[in-house]
């Protein structure tokens, strides 16, 4: 008679304490659970004995073994894809979890801090590690010299201590000339002006795509007065840290005109937020 041994079989629970060589049969865990007061029987066992079910006996480690940024997108979103490795140092079975990874502005988990991603633990036994990779896609503040991934494993109410992943980051993006000169006149008696720059990323997180252009100025420093020779600026590609990227330029002018200063500035358009803005422009003499 399936259906009535369905019924005779009564919640309860089985503690085992290896520890302590513990051993604790509870038949009505469950009856006493609601005169208790607690919502479940996990929160009931939690707080009624020490040797009973308690999370907070796991002891979760979090460690970063691998972080990779990639990006950033048209939109201006990093790819970040990170390995974390979850040891339980505890006794007791870490139950299956979440683990969850933030970026913040500062070494605290808090409120303010953006979620990049999160992944599902599988219960992990006392002395046992598991290696988590979590991937998510999130804006970062590219102004910032620094960033902070903060990774946090978690299981119904418990959390273990926030390990934190502290990068350099921040873009800078910079311009060198390498070389400019005149040549002509042709027959149209037009003078060719060529010129070459070196785009530079001295950040620690590549840059997206921005513009180069070149000004026409009275003087020395770059203001609303300059008059840009290129309609539409130069496209520069994505730098990656540390990386620079060769471009030419040229123009005709129809009579050698004297004086004056030609300034070079990359991210012209300002589409880049940078950890210095002062260092994006050169000015030369004009040839
Ligand atoms: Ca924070
Ligand atoms: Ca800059
Ligand atoms: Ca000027
Ligand atoms: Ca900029």
């Amino acid at each position: 008679m399936p259906k009535k041994q369905k019924k005779e079989i009564k919640p309860a629970l089985l503690v085992i304490d290896i520890q302590n060589t513990y051993l604790q049969y509870i038949p009505d865990a469950d009856k006493d659970a609601d005169r208790d007061g607690s919502t479940n029987l996990e929160e009931y066992m939690a707080g009624s004995d020490p040797t009973h079910y308690d999370p907070t006996e796991q002891d979760l480690v979090l460690r970063w073994t691998n972080t990779v940024i990639r990006g950033p997108t048209r939109g201006g979103e990093y790819t970040i894809v990170m390995k974390i490795a979850i040891e339980n140092q505890g006794n007791d079975t870490f139950p299956e979890g979440t683990l969850m990874v933030c970026v913040s502005s500062d070494p605290d988990l808090d409120s303010g801090d953006t979620l990049i991603g999160e992944v599902s633990i599988p219960p992990i036994k006392g002395g046992y590690v598991k290696t988590k990779r979590v991937r998510g896609r999130v804006a970062l503040n590219t102004t910032a010299p620094r960033i902070y991934f903060i990774a946090c494993a978690q299981s119904g109410r418990q959390a273990s201590i926030p390990a934190v992943e502290e990068v350099q980051g921040g873009v800078d993006l910079g311009v060198e000339l390498l070389g400019l000169d005149k040549s002509g006149p042709n027959k149209r008696g037009e003078y060719t002006v060529r010129g070459s720059i070196s785009a530079t990323n001295t950040g620690h997180l590549p840059s997206g795509k921005c513009e180069f252009q070149v000004y026409s100025s009275a003087d020395e420093i770059f203001d609303g007065a300059d008059i840009a020779l290129f309609e539409k600026p130069k496209v520069l590609p994505k730098l990656l840290p540390g990386n620079r990227r060769a471009r030419s330029f040229s123009y005709t002018v129809g009579e050698e005109a004297g004086g004056g200063y030609l300034i070079i500035k990359v991210d012209s358009g300002d589409s880049i937020q940078e950890t210095d803005e002062a260092n994006n422009e050169i000015a030369q003499p004009r040839p």
